[in-house]
């Protein structure tokens, strides 16, 4: 399997990845699903804090919760996975982590579909935003131009994505000859949507992941392992 995952990779001259919460796993943040029981939606409700409408019933609860993440975050590091895809400089990256491990590991090019929690915007648009200190995140606080709440620029569920961010991952979907999916559970959309969308444009599909996944169905090449492991074979 490996062995035709590195033919393909080793060919490509438009590759593309698209990568999900497994890939920031071996550094030490939590995927949202698989089996893992610290999976973060074992643990919480995704309607609870996840959603516009949760942010709205009790802003404190979502808030502590993202400045627990982002504590997390701020001490963690990329790892062998981020470091490997960064070393191929030709490869765009479409992710829907809100981390920043990828740019840390060096990638030039990373479209976040689901946006990042290194910033904060106000809850009612009035377009007042402003990046956060990861390791001192501030308290839930109002927009100081508007008085509504400060929130993560993350995607919610039920939420539009980024028009540029969602436009920039279907062309390169579409473009791609090689997508090199990574860590996710492709059952978010329309992230997992780009999946079949780059098949149906021809290009090859190579699936790194510690488990099987419904996307398997449109992979040229399924590796089960982890990120860490597989990434730096393929690519290096
Ligand atoms: C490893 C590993 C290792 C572990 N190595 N692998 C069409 C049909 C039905 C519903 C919808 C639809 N279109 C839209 C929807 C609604 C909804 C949706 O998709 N719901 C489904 C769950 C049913 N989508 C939306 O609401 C989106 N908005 C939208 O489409 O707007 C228009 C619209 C709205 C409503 C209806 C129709 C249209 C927005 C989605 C926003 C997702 N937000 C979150 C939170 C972001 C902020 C934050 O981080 O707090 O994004 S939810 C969460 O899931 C997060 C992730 O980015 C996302 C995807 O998760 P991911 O990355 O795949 O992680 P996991 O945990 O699921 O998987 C990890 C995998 O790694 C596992 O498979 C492990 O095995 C593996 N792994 N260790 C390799 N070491």
């Amino acid at each position: 399997m490996i062995d035709d995952a590195v033919k393909l990779v080793r060919l490509a001259r438009r590759p593309v990845s698209l990568s999900g919460a497994g890939l920031s796993a071996e550094s030490g943040l939590e995927t949202f699903r698989g089996r893992d029981p610290e999976a973060l939606w074992s643990k919480h409700d995704p309607l609870q804090m996840a959603t516009p409408e949760a942010f709205e019933a009790n802003p404190q609860q979502v808030t502590d919760w993202y400045a627990w993440r982002r504590k997390v975050l701020a001490q963690a590091e990329p790892n062998a996975a981020h470091r490997a895809l960064a070393s191929r400089e030709s490869m765009l990256h479409v992710t829907q982590n809100v981390d920043d491990l990828l740019e840390r590991a060096g990638a030039r090019e990373v479209i976040h579909l689901h946006g990042t929690i290194g910033r904060n915007h106000c809850a009612a648009n009035c377009g007042h935003e402003e990046a956060i200190d990861m390791a001192d995140p501030p308290p839930l606080a109002p927009c100081p131009t508007c008085g509504k709440w400060m929130r993560p620029s993350v995607v919610w569920f039920g939420e539009s994505l980024p028009e540029a961010a969602l436009e920039g991952a279907i062309e390169a979907c579409v473009e791609c000859d090689l997508l090199l999916v990574i860590g996710t559970s492709a059952t978010v959309n329309p992230a997992a949507s780009l999946i079949p969308l780059a098949k149906e444009a021809s290009a090859r599909v190579v699936l790194v992941n510690t488990e099987e996944t419904e996307a398997g169905r449109f992979a040229d090449v399924e590796i089960i392992g982890k990120a860490g492991e597989v990434l730096p074979k393929l690519l290096g």
